[in-house]
Parts: C-alpha cells; sequence; structure tokens
C-alpha cells in the first residue's frame, strides 16, 4: 500500500469511527429520553375514565412529540396505574420522582389521590397537570410544581344548586362518597342549596358499592324532589339503579364524577334523564376537539372518554413547557414547573392559561343530561348548559 492509500484509509477510517459515536445535531435521542408519566386508575371500577386520561396524553404524545425529537430528545410516554387508591397513588409516585427522566406526571383521576401524590412530586419540583381533579385543595395548596386545566368543585357545586333550583326541587337529599372529591362537592352543593332556600332532608356518607337497600329505605320515606350523589359512577351507578328498581321517583343529579358512559353501562335505563354537572367538555362537542375526536377512535378503537380530551391539553402543555426549558440546552424538573404556568396555550378544550396557584384561569363547566341508556351514545348526552368561570377570588 503506498503511503498516499494509507493516509486515505487512516482518514476514512476515522471518519466512520466519528459517524457512529458522536450525536449528530437533529439525530434523534442524542440528548437523551423525556418521560411524560401518566397517574390514573388503569384498573379496577373507575378505569374508564383513568384509561381515557392515559390514551388521550398518549395521542398528544404522538401527534406533538416531533420539535423534541428534531432537537434530539427521545419522548415517551410511562404509564402508571394508581387504582384510584390514595397510597397506591403516593407508591407510584415515588417511583416516579426516583426515574430522573420522568419531567412531568399528567394526573390523576381522583382528587383524594392527586393531593397525597404530588405531596411527593414536591419533593422534586416535579410538575403535575391534573385534567381532572376538582378538589379546591389540588391547587389551594400554591404548590408551584401543580396546575389543572379543568375547573374546580367550589363553583361546579354552584352551578349544580343553581341548576337543581331552577328545576323546581323544593327537597333534596344529598349522598357521597366520603372522600376528599365526593364528601367536597356534596358539602359545597348542600351549603349554596341552602342558601338559595332548597331544603336539605338528608346528608350522609357511604362507602357501600353494592347493596344500597339500608340507604334508599328512608330516602324512599322522605320522598325528596331530588337526589344528588357526590362520588363516582362506579358506586352512582348502582345507587341510581336500585332506587328505581326501588320504586324511588326522585329526579337524579350529581357531579363530574358521573360523567362516564359507565355510568349507563351500569345502570342503563335508570339514569336516562338524569342530570349531572361536569369540569370536562363533551369532546364531540368541543369545536376545536373534531380532529381529536376522529384521531381518538382511529388510533383506540374507542370514544374519548371525558377527560381525555383535557388529558391531551395537558400533555400538549407539558411538551411546549419542555420545549421551553430544553432551550437552555439542559432540562430540570424546576424549570419544567415554571415553564408549565408561563404557557399560553390554545388548546382542543379552548384556551388555557394558569393563574398564580395552578387554576385556569377561564375553565369550563356544563349542566348535561343523560339522553340514551346506549353507553356507545354517552358523547350525545344533552348540553342543558354551558358556562366558562374563572376560580374565585382568594379569601383575604
Ligand atoms: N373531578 C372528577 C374526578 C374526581 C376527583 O376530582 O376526585
Amino acid at each position: 500500500m503506498t503511503r498516499t492509500l494509507r493516509i486515505v484509509s487512516i482518514l476514512l477510517l476515522a471518519a466512520a469511527v466519528a459517524v457512529v459515536t458522536v450525536p449528530m445535531a437533529g439525530d434523534a435521542h442524542g440528548k437523551g429520553t423525556i418521560k411524560v408519566a401518566t397517574q390514573s386508575p388503569l384498573s379496577g371500577g373507575q378505569a374508564a375514565l383513568g384509561e381515557g386520561i392515559k390514551l388521550g396524553a398518549q395521542l398528544a404524545i404522538d401527534k406533538l412529540k416531533g420539535p423534541l425529537e428534531k432537537a434530539g430528545w427521545k419522548v415517551e410516554l410511562v404509564p402508571f396505574d394508581d387504582q384510584a387508591k390514595p397510597d397506591v397513588g403516593v407508591a407510584n409516585a415515588k417511583n416516579i420522582i426516583a426515574d430522573k427522566d420522568i419531567m412531568v406526571v399528567i394526573g390523576h383521576l381522583n382528587s383524594g389521590v392527586a393531593i397525597p401524590s404530588s405531596e411527593v412530586y414536591k419533593e422534586q419540583t416535579l410538575a403535575m397537570i391534573s385534567p381532572a381533579n376538582t378538589n379546591p385543595t389540588v391547587t389551594d395548596r400554591k404548590l408551584p410544581n401543580v396546575s389543572r386545566v379543568c375547573g374546580r368543585d367550589d363553583v361546579q357545586g354552584v352551578v349544580g344548586s343553581e341548576f337543581a333550583k331552577g328545576q323546581n326541587a323544593k327537597s333534596v337529599y344529598v349522598i357521597h362518597d366520603k372522600t376528599a372529591y365526593g364528601q367536597g362537592i356534596a358539602d359545597f352543593f348542600k351549603a349554596d342549596a341552602e342558601k338559595k332556600g332548597l331544603k336539605v332532608i338528608g346528608f350522609e356518607g357511604t362507602e357501600e358499592k353494592s347493596n344500597f337497600d339500608p340507604i334508599l329505605t328512608p330516602i324512599k320515606a322522605k320522598n325528596p324532589d331530588l337526589i344528588y350523589f357526590g362520588g363516582i359512577y362506579d358506586q352512582g351507578a348502582p345507587f341510581f339503579k336500585q332506587a328505581r328498581e326501588k320504586g324511588l321517583k326522585s329526579k337524579f343529579m350529581g357531579p363530574d364524577g358521573m360523567d362516564s358512559s359507565d355510568l349507563t353501562k351500569i345502570a342503563g335505563k335508570a339514569v336516562v334523564g338524569m342530570y349531572y354537572t361536569s369540569a370536562a367538555g363533551p369532546a364531540s362537542a368541543l369545536p376545536k376537539a373534531k380532529s381529536f375526536v376522529d384521531e381518538f377512535k382511529k388510533k383506540f378503537s374507542k370514544n374519548p372518554e371525558p377527560y381525555a380530551a383535557e388529558a391531551y391539553d395537558a400533555t400538549a402543555i407539558a411538551l411546549k413547557a419542555v420545549e421551553a426549558a430544553a432551550k437552555s440546552g439542559k432540562v430540570t424538573r424546576e424549570d419544567v414547573s415554571a415553564q408549565i404556568r408561563k404557557v399560553k396555550h390554545s388548546g382542543i378544550t379552548g384556551d388555557i392559561e394558569f393563574d398564580g396557584k395552578g387554576d385556569r384561569k377561564k375553565a369550563l363547566y356544563f349542566v348535561l343530561q343523560v339522553a340514551n341508556e346506549d353507553p356507545t351514545k354517552w358523547g350525545d348526552n344533552k348540553i342543558v348548559k354551558q358556562l366558562t368561570i374563572a376560580p374565585p377570588a382568594e379569601k383575604k
């Protein structure tokens, strides 16, 4: 081999080694992995809503990860099943903060799980954006890492009581599930209903899930105009079903915990005509969510459950915040949390900006009526009222 050939060979070899070992600008995943965790119930009676949250986040990542991937990051979803249980959520949260690639959590479904889990995220200023947690305590603690894209129960409870009053209900019986969410919304509903002159003739909590006869017997004797259930559909649906089977004639009402196609899957025609409030816009009724609904159905072969669109928007905000944080060349959890509060997002559920506590500056509230016993038609429920309301001013 001549001297020139030897030099050319050495140069070619050196170039090949450089191509293999040096991450090029724009090279996929050269900078590492950004993980987005979801925490929601993926098993048990509330899995329909929890699965919807996970899939909404999945769709957002698949559609919107492009800019981060172009910049050299791999973007991954890591779903956690909190089983709607506070202790499981907290145990998952400890594993989540231990994984240094997780930069944001989208979750939870249950406020009673989100509140203690977010105390764990707080230790590392790991951002949590909630698509669905409506209890005021979620943001009233003013944690720098906690924000939500949905409304609050101190507003939702009043929206419900105002509607009940307008329905000419004079007497109301209130049941709740004894959780932070269920008891909380029941308290807000009751307080405002009484202020408006409605007579609350019963108020009780129960953890019963299957046999409601001992509770229904005294309610039947009192014959209230309306029964309000502060809780989630997996408990509310059998309660309302058994109430009708027992011959109760009262109108039925509940908060957004009833907003799932599983309500009719379990209770069938017993809940047709029932009213419920929600802080989730029915995706089919949101003007900017049409392609989301189509793509969701195509990808996952089912309708998006309530709060799936909110999970999509929450994840879109998370990715924007990570992109902004990544401009410094290094993504930190503190920076992602701070960037989330600065995002102005035109989402599929509307325009989203957060206030200093992490509440959405203008949140959506709905009063809906169950239109059909067919669970596949849950998205066609009648919107009786739609409101956009700012969070309550802070008490001095
Ligand atoms: N807001 C609906 C889910 C229940 C909760 O916030 O705990």
